[in-house]
């Protein structure tokens, strides 16, 4: 919650808020106050955050982008930040820095059993990535050090706050029980209606 409070305290009350990843994106629709945001969607499709971030900056020149994401989303197009800087995108990246794809961890350790696999990440210096990338990049460990650290990375953009963040904070989303596909449900009835349009067409029927 010191990230959005951070971003409360720093960042100008019209900027354009970006929100990717599990537990964090969870945090973030409720710790977040911005009056434009852009996050994963209904189908909470991980990845976005840094190229929907990169797009508004260039969208929007004149506001402040700020994109908040869990590490695991942040991997998926953590190169992007490589665009961000060729493209002289104005974004600021806030990762949460948990060493996790945190709400699968919870959700597995709750609903399978305590059987955890494939979860685990490392602290990775995304920040040194960042600066080996081209970007203004700070690891913070304290959170008093966030409001300015924000004030840096705004002033210095495209940039990366490589936040470290706890594993022991639970989220509203991992204790709703992430989503499945049930047994009855539409797709599988989509799905015998095509094969079935597939075999009358070879048919002839
Ligand atoms: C493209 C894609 N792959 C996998 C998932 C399933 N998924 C939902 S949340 C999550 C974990 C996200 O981890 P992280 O971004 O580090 O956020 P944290 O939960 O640790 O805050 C995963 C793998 C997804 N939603 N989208
Ligand atoms: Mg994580």
């Amino acid at each position: 919650m010191a990230v959005f409070e951070a971003i409360r305290d720093v960042a100008d009350p019209s900027y354009i808020a970006v929100a990717d990843g599990g537990d964090f994106l969870s945090f973030a629709r409720v710790g977040l106050e911005a009056t434009t945001y852009l996050d994963a969607g209904v189908f909470g499709c991980l990845g976005v955050g840094v190229p929907f971030a990169n797009a508004a900056a260039l969208a929007c020149p004149n506001r402040q982008v700020i994109c908040v994401t869990g590490d695991g989303a942040y991997g998926i197009n953590a190169m992007e930040i490589d665009t961000a800087v060729r493209h002289n995108c104005k974004a600021v990246f806030i990762i949460s820095n948990n060493a996790a794809w945190n709400i699968e961890r919870f959700d597995q350790d709750n609903n399978y059993g305590g059987r955890v696999v494939g979860t685990t990440l490392r602290h990775s210096d995304y920040a040194a990535m960042a600066r080996a990338l081209g970007a203004h990049g700070e690891r913070i460990e304290n959170a008093s050090d966030l409001p300015a650290a924000l004030q840096r990375a705004l002033a210095n953009a495209p940039a990366v706050i490589d936040v470290i963040t706890s594993q022991d904070a639970i989220s509203s989303d991992a204790t709703k029980g992430l989503g499945f596909v049930p047994t009855y449900q539409a797709l599988g009835a989509w799905d015998d209606a095509e094969r079935k349009r597939m075999e009358d067409a070879k048919t002839g029927a």
